[in-house]
């Protein structure tokens, strides 16, 4: 079942997120968006980023706690009035399942907001169910200010349980997980690849994801 969920930028390197019912909420800006500082992230200070093909700059990293399906996305830019400048310009989208490993998404551009409370924002890329725990935002430029921030993101997401076949999760069977099998073949301990859940990553493991190749989970 499809639900909204609503993220706050709260801080460069963590996510507030208060849990109701199977619906993550923080700020909940459903429309227009205030001008108030404590309403937006912002930088001012490079700092080291954790996909080691980024240079030192302004980033957020987003860790969902488990992973998600992202669909639509919604920005607000730096609202605050008479430092708009600050706001986003370009950024990198990178993803991770793990917060170690990272994959290049693209690039969102935005617009810079008007310093007003009618503002609502404008409408982000739809990442067509990609699977992710892990989001880093990566901006390059912004507007011209000496910081660089915006106010908020909507993401809508699908809850995404998976199954034991989908090793590297995307939801389908497919070669990734086959590979990521072999190459764990032999695991005695702590085995993702572990599919039948006897202990070990042997035969009985290629079997069973070759049972259900191509399938969808
Ligand atoms: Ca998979
Ligand atoms: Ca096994």
């Amino acid at each position: 079942m499809k639900a909204h969920y609503f993220f706050w930028l709260a801080s460069v390197f963590s996510l507030v997120m208060l849990l109701h019912s199977d619906t993550v909420l923080s700020q909940m800006c459903e429309g227009d968006h205030s001008t108030l500082t404590d309403d937006a992230w912002q930088s001012c200070v490079v700092t080291v980023n954790p996909n080691p093909d980024r240079s030192e700059g302004h980033w957020i990293r987003y860790d969902f706690g488990s992973n998600y399906q992202l669909n639509q996305s919604h920005f607000w830019n730096y609202n605050v009035s008479g430092e708009t400048s600050r706001g986003v310009a370009n950024m990198i989208v990178d993803w991770s399942l793990d917060g170690a490993n990272w994959n290049y998404w693209g690039d969102i551009n935005l617009e810079e907001a008007p310093g007003s409370e009618n503002y609502f924002g404008e409408t982000g890329p739809d990442f067509e169910g990609l699977v992710v725990r892990y989001l880093l935002l990566s901006v390059t430029s912004n507007h011209g200010g000496n910081c660089y921030g915006f106010s908020e993101v909507k993401l809508d997401v699908n809850s995404f349980m998976g199954c034991a076949e989908d090793i590297v999760p995307n939801g389908m069977i497919d070669i990734n997980d086959v590979l990521s099998l072999l190459s764990q073949y032999g695991c005695l301990t702590e085995c993702i690849a572990d599919v039948d859940g006897d202990g070990s990553v042997s035969i009985t493991d290629v079997l069973a994801i070759l049972a259900v190749f191509g399938q969808t989970c």
